[in-house]
């Protein structure tokens, strides 16, 4: 049997989606609609105990034995292991992909998140502070990127499942207000990874 992900169509869902396309592997989709609250079945809680997509069960886990696995981070890497693609055997090769990884998981999704949810608050003066903060880290961020993104193609250097995980968020750089074009390497890098078959399979996937 295959992988089955329990996704929705979000940033963090998408982005294994995509991982799989790119990997070639066999998977299945279990919907989960975090809009209708699906996130907290109890059965869905037991393979992803703090109630968020995505989460992978993979039946043919390490030594055959069926294995879930919540946080999108740990799917990434896990599948890197398991197909030795998008994530360098190399210890020197894999730091910057593990630092780019938790560059994304510690800021590149909690900032802009929160942008996704002050810019729908309709009180003005509830509103203002938060999204001027937010908004304010979230383009601190994308220069961050900009940066790397001037000096190598990937943001490992290879193509890796790090850029995986920032491309999932950068998808959404409308919904957080970011014009790319005061970006040009992450543009230039958005563009190049949107254009890649497997990713555009990975985003065509229906998880809604
Ligand atoms: N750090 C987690 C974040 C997962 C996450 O925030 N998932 C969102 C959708 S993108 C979710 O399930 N939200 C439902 C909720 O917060 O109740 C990961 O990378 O997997």
């Amino acid at each position: 049997m295959s992988i089955e992900l329990f996704a929705f169509d979000t940033p963090n869902g998408r982005k294994i989606s995509m991982a799989l396309e790119e990997m070639a592997l066999p998977y299945s989709v279990r919907i989960v609609d975090i809009r209708k609250d699906e996130q907290f079945d109890p059965e869905f809680v037991k393979i992803s105990p703090n109630a968020k997509i995505p989460a992978i069960v993979d039946h043919e886990g390490p030594e055959g034995t069926p294995v879930s696995i919540f946080e999108s981070g740990a799917i990434l890497l896990y599948l890197g292991e398991k197909t030795g693609k998008f994530l360098p055997r190399s210890l020197s090769a894999r730091i910057p992909v593990l630092e780019w990884l938790m560059f994304q998981h510690g800021n590149f999704g909690p900032i802009p998140g929160q942008v996704h949810h002050f810019v729908r608050v309709e009180n003005e003066d509830d509103r203002r502070y938060s999204l001027e903060r937010f908004s304010r880290e979230t383009l601190r961020l994308y220069g961050v990127m900009d940066r790397r993104l001037a000096t190598v193609e990937f943001f490992a250097g290879e193509l890796s499942v790090a850029d995986f995980a920032i491309l999932g968020w950068a998808w959404r750089h409308e919904r957080h207000r970011v014009d790319l074009n005061q970006f040009p390497h992450v543009k230039r890098w958005y563009h190049a990874m949107m254009a890649r078959p497997g990713v555009t399979r990975g985003f065509a996937v229906k998880l809604s």
